[in-house]
């Protein structure tokens, strides 16, 4: 049979919950130990309770740093049950086992997110309670370990259950989940002092919050990528405002692994344009409309006109409420597989319930400016990590002989925004503030400028006149002229080729306007 539960030691920093868990344990028989902060306040609900310093003989000293680390704590959570040397042990030197530990440890990530000075983060340093913790995890085969007090209610329904017994398996989900804590504190308490080391003052603010960052699983997916592959959706503990990870999806059926890439590309390139309503359409991670007009309506209907063939099965995002008018202009005319807005008017959303499968997501408003952020993505048997290209260009050079018109200016600006969320090789057509061709993906700068004049061309839209962005420079000529030769009277795209001088005389010969970034913005 299972070992009772006779004794349980509880060290608590975060106390919610803590008399109500004492209440049931005391009902059940079960003696409690306790720290000096924990048994102080279970003594002032009226609990009888034991003094740690009682168990070990030994008082709290050093300001609490040594209250807990002591054998006869130790040997009570680590003797294995029914082994005759440990029992000897035990008996020799008065060691009673402890059956139950419930510790929370201090509250260091918490202590350093609030920007507290480095004596204050390192006194948060817990010592002895992820010593306890390891010790009793180990012993699982008889001891019950709890981290968490949202843990508390299952724990009470198994003594309630067994007889005051936990089964092997709680215990060992329990043991897994322990060590996941002490792992997860000892790297917050790296990652910090490996920031404080780096910096100058000893003061560690900003440091990369993406170090300290906590994931939690949002959703389970039905599958990943495709349907052979398992896949969920985690969420950071504190994602910032605006973002796929904090929307609220409103209306709609569960969100694929696809939906929330293809959400976050639409959303984050949608954040690119502030002035007016902007919409933009994700497919297959590729925007594939992108239009910016005096109502939403006329945007999403420039950004559907880009490519109404891809826009099917989409992603939608905008940068302003969706009202009514756009909401039934979308359902009506288009299947959509994600709508993504900072809110939502209550007849939109009531416009968009008609569709039962759409998914409707509020984000709430964002900052003007992004955070930094890291990013990373995964290889065989590694992991690849950068800074989030947040910035959009170096400087806004002309080097043609003609500069650019104003209404020129403007397009050129807003095909670079698009550009930077096309995967590479990107080149994108622009005509009044709306993409009317996008090459993507291409392994070739001029096969993507190819392909973006025959989408253009495919979906009955001029490019004469257009201006054209290219995500990288144009290591020649040909690229460009296969630009020019579509229509575009303007360029704009990094520069920094060696053969720059003959991309420039190409441009000067045919009478466009270029404009260098001195940026460029490769996605892949
Ligand atoms: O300072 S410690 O690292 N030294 C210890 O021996 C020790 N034992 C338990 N911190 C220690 N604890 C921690 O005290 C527990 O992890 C818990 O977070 C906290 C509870 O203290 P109190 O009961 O005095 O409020």
């Amino acid at each position: 049979p299972e070992p009772r539960i006779r004794r349980a030691l509880i060290s608590l920093s975060d106390k919610s919950g803590l008399e109500d868990l004492a209440h049931a344990l005391v009902e059940r028989n079960i003696e409690l130990i306790s720290t000096g902060g924990t048994a102080a306040k279970l003594k002032g609900a009226g609990f009888a309770v034991t003094d740690v310093a009682d168990v070990t003989g030994f008082p709290e000293i050093m300001d609490g740093r040594v209250k807990t680390l002591h054998p006869k704590v130790h040997g009570g959570l680590l003797g294995v049950r029914g082994n005759p040397v440990h029992a000897a042990a035990a008996d020799e030197h008065e060691i009673t086992p402890i059956d139950l530990l419930v510790v929370n440890l201090y509250p260091f990530e918490q202590t350093v997110a609030k920007d507290a000075g480095y004596d204050e983060c390192v006194e948060n340093i817990d010592i002895g309670g992820p010593a306890m913790i390891r010790a009793a995890a180990k012993n699982h085969a008889a001891v019950t370990v709890v981290v968490d007090n949202a843990d508390f209610a299952e724990l009470l329904q198994e003594l309630a259950a067994h007889g005051n017994r936990t089964t092997p398996a709680f215990r060992k989900r329990l043991a897994a989940k322990a060590y996941a804590r002490t792992a997860a504190y000892d790297a917050a308490i790296s990652n910090w002092l490996g920031a404080v080391a780096n910096s100058p003052d000893g003061h560690a603010t900003g440091y990369p919050p993406t170090y300290t960052t906590q994931y939690r699983k949002a959703i389970d997916m039905r599958y990943g990528e495709n349907p052979h592959q398992s896949g969920a959706f985690y969420v950071a503990s504190a994602p910032a405002p605006g973002t796929v990870s904090s929307a609220r999806q409103v209306l709609g059926k569960d969100l694929s692994y696809n939906n929330v890439a293809d959400s976050d590309a639409a959303l984050e390139c949608v954040k690119s344009f502030a002035e007016r309503p902007a919409c933009v359409i994700v497919k297959h991670a590729n925007p594939c409309g992108v239009a910016e007009a005096d109502t939403l309506e006329a945007a999403y209907d420039l950004a559907y006109r880009t490519d109404p063939e891809s826009a099917f099965g989409g992603i939608i995002a905008f940068n302003r409420e969706l009202d009514v008018k756009t909401a039934k202009a979308i359902v009506e005319r288009q299947f959509v597989e994600v709508i993504l807005a900072p809110s939502v008017s209550d007849d939109a959303r009531a416009a968009v319930a008609v569709k039962k499968y759409v998914r409707l997501m509020e984000t709430g408003a964002w900052p003007p400016a992004a955070a930094p952020r890291r990013e990373m993505r995964t290889v065989a048997g590694g992991l690849l990590v950068q800074d989030t290209d947040l910035a959009l260009y170096d400087r806004l050079e002309v080097v043609t002989k003609r500069q650019p018109t104003a209404a020129e200016m403007a397009d050129l600006l807003f095909a670079w925004k698009v550009a930077k969320f096309v995967k590479s090789n990107a080149i994108v057509y622009v005509k009044g503030r709306a993409t009317i061709g996008i090459g993507a993906g291409q392994m070739s700068r001029v096969n993507a400028s190819r392909i973006a004049a025959i989408k253009a061309e495919m979906a009955g839209l001029d490019i004469k006149g257009s201006a054209v962005a290219s995500d990288a420079f144009f290591p020649f000529p040909d690229g460009l002229l296969s630009a020019a030769e579509a229509g575009a009277t303007a360029v704009i795209q990094p520069g920094g080729s060696m053969r720059d001088a003959d991309v420039i005389a190409a441009a000067d010969e045919k009478g466009l306007a270029m404009v260098f970034t001195g940026m460029r913005h490769f996605r892949h």
